[in-house]
């Protein structure tokens, strides 16, 4: 693990990216950041890599992480209490959707909970050029620290065994993107709509979400930790949860994997 530097960035975000530490090589940046967040370091305080040896997806899956990418992780220090994390999943996804769209006017699309998708041309399927992974310490009713991790496929070579579902920035350009240029853009974003949720102001974040959401309106099958859910996907709340209409009526789901059944988005 070789670390290439720490600097306090020019941007202009006032909390996000206010320090970043650049790393060459580490198993995962998620468990760098986890480190220096129990360490005490700053909310704000980025860890990105070039590359990650064990990069990490939920629910103990992998994520492919090769050179060409950007991976990074985030300490957050919000005064919230646990049911309120998803909420920054969202804000994630939505500061990488926003970021790409406006830097290469590419389509960009939301699947809840945690993907960013993109596609080559309209009219065939859109895949996963970002994943996001949210982890929390919490005690019961208040949030200790959360380290939320972006990982985009921007130059990076995607293996044959994950082209069906993930695509990068590169295959849709044709051409190498200055990976600088969009991480700043990224923490920019994420930075502003960072700062609205902290004033308690998602009203406007959740319409942004809402707008460029993938699954609302969509027959959708989600494997959740109780079991299958099968219906219409109606909306997603102020906490971020996805509200399904059922055979059984409406259901509230808070996390899980979702398949859209409908073929074009
Ligand atoms: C995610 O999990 O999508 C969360 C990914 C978070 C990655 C970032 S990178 C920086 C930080 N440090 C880390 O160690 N992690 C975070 P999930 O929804 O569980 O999706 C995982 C699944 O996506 C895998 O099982 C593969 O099928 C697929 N996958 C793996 N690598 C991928 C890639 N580079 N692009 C698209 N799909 C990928």
């Amino acid at each position: 693990m070789k670390k290439v530097g720490a600097r306090i960035s020019g941007r202009s975000s006032r909390i996000i990216g206010r320090k970043i530490f650049r790393y060459v090589r580490v198993t995962s940046t998620q468990d760098k950041a986890k480190k220096f967040a129990q360490k005490g370091l700053a909310e704000g305080t980025v860890v990105i890599a070039e590359i990650q040896t064990q990069g990490k997806g939920r629910l103990g899956r992998r994520w492919v992480s090769p050179k060409g990418g950007i991976w990074l992780s985030v300490i957050l220090r919000p005064e919230i209490t646990p049911m309120e994390v998803p909420k920054i999943t969202m804000i994630g996804s939505l500061a990488v959707a926003k970021a790409i769209a406006e830097l290469t006017r590419i389509e960009v699309k939301l699947k809840w909970p945690n993907d960013v998708l993109i596609r080559h041309i309209p009219g065939i399927e859109f895949k996963k050029v970002c994943g996001i992974l949210t982890e929390m310490v919490s005690g019961v009713s208040q949030v200790n620290y959360v380290v939320t991790g972006l990982g985009i496929n921007v130059n990076n070579h995607i293996p044959p065994a994950l082209r069906a579902t993930a695509i990068s920035l590169k295959d849709v350009i044709g051409r190498n993107l200055p990976r600088q240029k969009l991480l700043k853009k990224v923490l920019e974003k994420f930075d502003k709509y960072y700062l609205d949720f902290r004033k308690q102001e998602m009203g406007p974040i959740l319409k942004e979400y809402k707008g460029i959401s993938a699954v609302l309106g969509k027959e959708v099958k989600i494997e959740c930790p109780d079991g299958i859910i099968e219906g219409k996907a109606l909306n997603i709340d102020e906490y971020g949860a996805l509200i399904v209409e059922t055979n059984e009526g409406r259901k509230r789901v808070v996390a899980g994997d979702v398949k859209i059944l409908s073929k074009i988005l």
